[in-house]
Order: C-alpha cells, then structure tokens, then sequence
C-alpha cells in the first residue's frame, strides 16, 4: 500500500456537510461525481496530497444509508491506494481477510475499488483503489 488515497465520510446531505467542511477547509469542494452502482454522490475536496471524500445517498437500501442510519454519519473508510488491486486482493484474503468484493468494481475517481470487511480489520471499513488507467 503506497498511500491512503482518500477518506471517506459519510453525510445525510451533501449540500449542508459542504457548508461546514467548505468552512473547515477554507476552500470548496474541487469535484462531485455520482457512483451508480453504489447508489451515492460523492464531494471531493483536497489539501495537498490528502482528499477528503463525502458521500451521500439516495437509496435507502445502500451501504453509506445504513450506516447513516445506525450511526448518524460520520468518517466511514479509509481507502489505500495500490498498484495492483488484484494482487493486494489475494494476498489480504490468503492472510485471512474478508474481501466483501473479490471482484474490484468501478469506484469514483477513475478508480477500481473492492472493500474488507470491518470485522476482519479491526472495525476500520478499509477500500484499496488502484487508478483505472495504471
Ligand atoms: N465502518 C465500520 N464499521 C461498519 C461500517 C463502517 N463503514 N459499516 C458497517 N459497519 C459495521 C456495522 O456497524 C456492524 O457492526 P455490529 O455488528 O457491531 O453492529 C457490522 O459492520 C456489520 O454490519 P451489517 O449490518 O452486518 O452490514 P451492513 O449491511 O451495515 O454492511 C458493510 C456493512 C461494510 C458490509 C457494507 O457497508 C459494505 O459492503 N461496504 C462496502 C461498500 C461501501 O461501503 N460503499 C460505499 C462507498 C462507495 C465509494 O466509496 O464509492
């Protein structure tokens, strides 16, 4: 793992978490892109090399409204970036990990992604993202 790539954080709505992180920050938001296949918008900022990535969600059956739903938001993963999410991939399960997708789907960012499972790390939600074009 060469880098946390970005923070994930979790929001009910996306337009009034920007008024606090835009304040946090001192700066907007550089980006936003919607992920389908994981039914959110994301908000990226960035600092220097560090982004921070909010997420919201419209549907009420995906992973970023559950978790709002039980915990209110909040910081939700950590991603890592790697060069070969494959290998990364196989060598975290032969040590036990629970991979939640084996398959690495398409992220936000131009990013392939996949997830362990927050019980096999410690209850950190960790993603590895490998750059679509690597
Ligand atoms: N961080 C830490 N723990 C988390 C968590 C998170 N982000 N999300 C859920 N959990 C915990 C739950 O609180 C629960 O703990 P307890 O059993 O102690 O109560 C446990 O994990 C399992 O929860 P669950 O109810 O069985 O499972 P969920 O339906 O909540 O799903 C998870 C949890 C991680 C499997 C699911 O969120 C997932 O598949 N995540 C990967 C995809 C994802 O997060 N997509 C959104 C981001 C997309 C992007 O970045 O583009």
């Amino acid at each position: 793992m060469k880098k946390v790539e970005h923070i994930g954080i979790a929001v009910k709505n996306i337009e009034d978490a920007s008024l606090v992180f835009d304040k946090i920050f001192g700066k907007s938001a550089y980006k936003d892109e919607r992920v389908e296949s994981e039914h959110v918008t994301t908000r990226f900022y960035k600092m220097g090399e560090t982004k921070i990535e909010l997420l919201d969600s419209d549907n009420k059956d995906s992973a970023i409204s559950k978790f709002i739903d039980k915990k209110g938001g909040g910081m939700h993963h950590i991603a890592f970036h790697v060069d070969d999410i494959y290998a990364e991939i196989k060598r975290l399960k032969e040590l036990g990990f629970t991979i939640l997708n084996e398959e690495p789907k398409e992220g936000a960012d131009n990013k392939l992604i996949s997830f362990l499972h927050p019980k096999s790390t410690a209850g950190v939600l960790i993603e590895l993202c490998q750059e679509k074009n690597d």
